[in-house]
């Protein structure tokens, strides 16, 4: 019988998914991702992982599914990275970002506890739980207050993780990850949006950024580096929730300037606001106190704010001068 250990990630196609599916490669993991069927192919973040990967199909709205994953591969440990994640999204399709990102938690749960209750569990929580902030910087016993449907369903997967590690006695912990980017998020979350424009803007391609509210502060971090926290949560021997951020907090306004200063040029020759950018409900200011992390867990952020912003705005200049050979970020 193989000794190397499994482990199943759905939300493989996502960002993070494939930072976290590098990592475990490299630390002697066989990995199985976890993607849902689609008409068009969804996997250009782990092309360049194909040949090592095993991809297996489910999806969380299907409870059958996660039984059938879980019995077929036999994981030791799953990371559930799967969700409906974009915060606009969610106040359009309120319900259907409960069932996946919500309720999709408990059929992840419960089919470990069904199959294999020694399963080790990730849930990706998020800094969006504390929404309407109740205390500053944001620590795991801050009360939540989301203010997003989104939020609402990132809490209840939250508590449903909590509810099984204490009814059940799974090895279940979250993560409670404030926002985190690469040159891989997606093109509609802000830093990807600015930095993808940016470029354009740059190379002469187009002259305006249409943008949101820039007052909201954010506490970002590199996508790369928070994967690490997510592993090193599963290896410790007990079970438990962790903030993980960077600890310093800034203006999308700042974010945006910077990635503007990158390219010699002044973000208010180019931005214009747009109403249609805004929430119903804003997230106004996000800080991570993540000592526990540091202590427990060892973990620490490894790249700063400014340098995120560069690599973000030099990977898509590199993309769009049609450089950039698969993904290397
Ligand atoms: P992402 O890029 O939006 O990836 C989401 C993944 O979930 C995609 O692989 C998507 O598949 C998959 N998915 C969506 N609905 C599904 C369903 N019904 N069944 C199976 N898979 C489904 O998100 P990310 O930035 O990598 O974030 C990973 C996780 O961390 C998410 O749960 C997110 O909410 C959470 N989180 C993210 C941040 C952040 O700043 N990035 C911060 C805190 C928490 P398709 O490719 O088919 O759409
Ligand atoms: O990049 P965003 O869309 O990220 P948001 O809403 O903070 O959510 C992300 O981080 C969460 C962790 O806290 C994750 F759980 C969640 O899945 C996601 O990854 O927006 C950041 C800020 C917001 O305040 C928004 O109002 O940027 C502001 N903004 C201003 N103009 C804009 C825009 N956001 C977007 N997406 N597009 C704009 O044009």
């Amino acid at each position: 019988m193989s000794t190397t250990p499994k482990a199943l990630i759905t939300g493989i196609t996502g960002q993070d998914g494939s930072y976290l599916a590098e990592l475990l490669l490299e630390k002697g993991y066989d990995v199985v991702g976890v993607a849902r069927r689609s008409s068009t192919v969804t996997f250009e973040r782990i092309a360049h992982l194909q040949e090592d990967i095993e991809i297996a199909f489910g999806d969380l709205l299907d409870q059958y599914s996660m039984i059938k994953l879980l019995e077929d591969h036999q994981p030791v440990e799953v990371y559930n990275l799967a969700a409906q994640s974009f915060v606009p999204t969610s106040f359009d399709q309120p319900v259907l970002t409960g069932e996946i990102t919500g309720l999709g938690v408990t059929r992840v749960l419960d089919a470990i506890r069904v199959v294999d209750p020694s399963i080790r569990f990730y849930q990706a929580s998020s800094s969006e739980m504390f929404g309407k902030v109740q205390e500053v910087p944001q620590t795991e016993a801050t009360p939540l207050y989301p203010r997003s449907p989104y939020g609402v369903a990132k809490v209840y997967g939250h508590w449903i993780t909590i509810n099984y590690r204490e009814s059940y006695g799974l090895h279940a912990s979250s993560g409670i990850l404030f926002n985190h980017e690469s040159p891989r998020r997606g093109h509609e979350f802000l830093p990807r949006k600015v930095s993808y424009n940016v470029a354009k803007i740059a190379l002469g391609l187009q002259d305006e950024l249409r943008l949101g509210n820039l007052d909201a502060r954010r506490d970002w971090g590199f996508a790369g580096d928070y994967v690490e926290a997510m592993w090193l949560m599963l290896q410790q021997d007990e079970p438990d929730d962790y903030v993980v951020s960077t600890g310093e907090t800034h203006e999308v306004r700042e974010l945006v300037q910077l990635a503007f200063e990158h390219v010699g040029k002044n973000y208010e020759d180019h931005v214009v606001i747009d109403e249609k950018f805004y929430r119903p409900a804003e997230v106004d200011l996000l800080i991570g106190d993540a000592t526990k992390a540091e202590k427990q867990l060892g973990w620490k952020p490894k790249t700063s704010f400014p340098e995120l912003v560069a690599m973000m705005v030099d990977a898509d200049i590199a993309l769009l001068k049609g450089d950039l050979k698969g993904i290397s970020h």
